[in-house]
């Protein structure tokens, strides 16, 4: 039971690391332009709904929705965005370290609502 809990603390930790790991892109002078990845988000998908994302690199996530407000929540972010229609939503992330990190939609668009989620893996 004990060993249990432990490792639950590990996976906890583990997890709220990745996260952090993900800050929001300070676009200093001389930087560089960060990469610009776009995405639609459509009753019920993000397209596409996997990014690959390099530990270190800035990038701008433009995000378009095409039919509804939908929603963007990142909890290992702590982050949530609304992606309403006719607007371009950009989200910028320099993520730091190897990791997963998922978001959903949480605005109900409808039946499929629950299925509307993507994450973003971060390599080495
Ligand atoms: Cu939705």
């Amino acid at each position: 039971m004990k060993r249990l809990l432990t490792r639950r603390l590990v996976l906890q930790g583990a997890m709220a690391t990745a996260g952090a790991a993900i800050v929001r892109a300070g676009l200093a002078q001389g930087a560089g332009e960060p990469r610009v990845i776009e995405l639609t988000a459509r009753r019920f998908v993000y397209e596409p709904n996997e990014i690959a994302l390099k530990a270190g690199e800035r990038v701008v996530i433009a995000i378009k929705s095409v039919d509804f407000v939908h929603g963007m929540n990142i909890p290992d972010l702590g982050k949530r965005l609304d992606l309403v229609p006719g607007r371009v939503t950009r989200l910028e992330l320099h993520p730091q370290a190897p990791g997963e990190i998922d978001f959903v939609c949480d605005n109900f668009c409808g039946d499929g609502h629950e299925q509307m989620h993507g994450r973003f893996v971060v390599s080495a």
